[in-house]
């Protein structure tokens, strides 16, 4: 059996249930046979694979905390700190009622290979919890943050662990997150990423991952004689990535025509009201149905469906596996050409198939999300130095960081006669350069 099949076997049998976690660790070992198979002994020798699958430790914890009818909860929070080979642990905390180990263990293992990526020094990780924000009051996620935190503290640190938002943690969480850290241990220091900007946070952190998205998206249209001016775009999700990627998407001339949440989709084909959006779902936190009750010209659909909708271009930005077989088909035809993934994982491996071979041009998240988490480490930067700098100058260089991105991804495909397979050239390149710290640091 190869080296591979060996140890893809192995993460199964010893991870048994944790499904995104195999989904995510197969589509990296297959993208990788070709790297592996040129020297499979000195690969299984020092146990290269087994070490990458196997995170450095997992932390899973009691968060208790009382509602506010004096009813005590308990949750269960968790971070994995996966890979420090090239830096802290760096990755976001994610709280969703769907958070479990393997979840938390799919995105801290793709947070490795991203992080690399991006070139700046961040090695990956990444927590949760399976608390529900929505339609709790200000203090109960307060007081379930201050929980959290009262045990995580233990485990991050500035040059440490850094983590950062996700689905259901935003600047609110992350403020409460950061109050309760200083608040113990006593630290002003750079240990969360995503704060406010009265308090060290980053100007364009939150439009990053949404704007680094559309940069490599016309870059991926540019190598490919295209641009973006001129498309219709269907975007998936309407919380921070979606929201800021749609912004992005407009300023270069395209036309945005949906959004979503997991109630339904809003079909727009005068082009989406970008500020009702905000005011929807930023300010007074509620669902995407009323964007069409405020709209004559939009529609709402309840359910799936967003994929439907006929579109040049789609860009997922709502959760994982939101995107399958029969979506891809239909999106093609349809006469979508390219798709980029803002959310983590959201096309299903059959979905992914299909697009590399009906000649689509496909950036997988690891590459097209990455913005954000670079933005994150140009916070750390910041923190560090205790200065701030400009949304200019933090702007202008998460663009440069997503170009070179693109390059990185695209040379890799190239090197190895797998032009235009991105998803491929993301993952080569990724785990190129952590293999390489990793051997130079001895067996870790
Ligand atoms: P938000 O919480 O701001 O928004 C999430 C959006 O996705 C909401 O519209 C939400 O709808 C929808 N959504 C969440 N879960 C589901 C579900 N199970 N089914 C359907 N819709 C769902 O999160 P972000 O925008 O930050 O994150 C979106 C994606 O981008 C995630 O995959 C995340 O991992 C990824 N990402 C985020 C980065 C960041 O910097 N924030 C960086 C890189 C990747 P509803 O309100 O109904 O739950
Ligand atoms: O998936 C991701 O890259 C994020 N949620 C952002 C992580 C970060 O540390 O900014």
């Amino acid at each position: 059996m190869s080296y591979v099949d060996e140890v893809m076997e192995r993460v199964i049998a010893k991870n048994p249930s944790e499904k995104e976690f195999h989904q995510a660790v197969k589509e990296v070992l297959d993208s990788l046979r070709i790297v592996i198979e040129k020297n499979e002994e000195k690969f299984r020798k020092n146990a290269v694979l087994e070490r990458i699958t196997e995170p450095e430790r997992v932390v899973s914890f009691r968060v208790p905390w009382v509602d506010d009818n004096g009813q005590v909860q308990v949750n269960r929070g968790f971070r994995v700190q996966f890979s420090s080979a090239i830096g802290p642990y760096k990755g976001g905390l994610r709280f969703h009622p769907s958070v479990n180990q393997g979840i938390i263990k799919f995105l801290g293992f793709e947070q490795i290979f991203k992080n690399s990526l991006t070139g700046l020094p961040i090695g990956g990780g990444k927590g949760g919890s399976d608390f529900d924000p929505k339609g709790k009051s200000d203090r109960e996620v307060m007081a379930f943050c201050q929980s959290f935190m009262t045990e995580l503290y233990k485990y991050i640190g500035k040059d440490t662990d850094v983590p950062a938002g996700d689905i259901g943690v935003g600047g609110r969480e992350i403020g409460f997150l950061y109050g309760q850290y200083k608040r113990i241990t006593g630290l002003y220091e750079g240990v969360l990423t995503g704060k406010g900007l009265t308090y060290g946070g980053s100007l364009t952190r939150t439009e990053a991952t949404g704007y680094g998205l559309v940069y490599i998206t016309e870059e991926m249209l540019k190598a490919n004689g295209k641009e973006l001016a001129g498309k219709t775009v269907v975007i998936s999700g309407s919380g921070n990535v979606a929201i800021y990627a749609a912004q992005k998407a407009m300023q270069l001339g395209a036309k945005v025509v949906s959004m979503s949440d997991s109630n339904g989709y809003v079909y727009d084909p005068e082009g989406i009201d970008l500020d009702l959006v905000k005011e929807i779902k930023e300010v007074r936190r509620g669902r995407i149905k009323e964007y069409a009750e405020a709209k004559a010209s939009a529609q709402y659909t309840e359910g799936k469906g967003v994929w439907t909708i006929p579109c040049d271009v789609a860009l997922p930005c709502a959760t994982q596996n939101e995107l399958d077989l029969e979506d891809a088909k239909t999106l093609k035809a349809n006469g979508c050409f390219a798709v980029a993934e803002g959310a983590n994982m959201p096309s299903t491996r059959e979905a992914t198939d299909f697009f590399l071979e009906n000649d689509m041009l496909f950036m997988p998240g690891k590459a097209a999300n990455a913005g954000g988490v670079a933005t994150s480490a140009l916070e750390m930067s910041q923190n560090s130095q205790r200065m701030s700098w400009t949304f200019e100058e933090v702007d202008s260089k998460l663009h440069q960081i997503m170009i070179d991105i693109f390059k990185k991804v695209d040379e890799a495909s190239k090197k190895y006669d797998l032009e235009k397979n991105y998803v491929a050239g993301a993952n080569i390149a990724g785990f190129e350069k952590v293999v390489d710290a990793m051997n130079a640091q001895g067996i870790v």
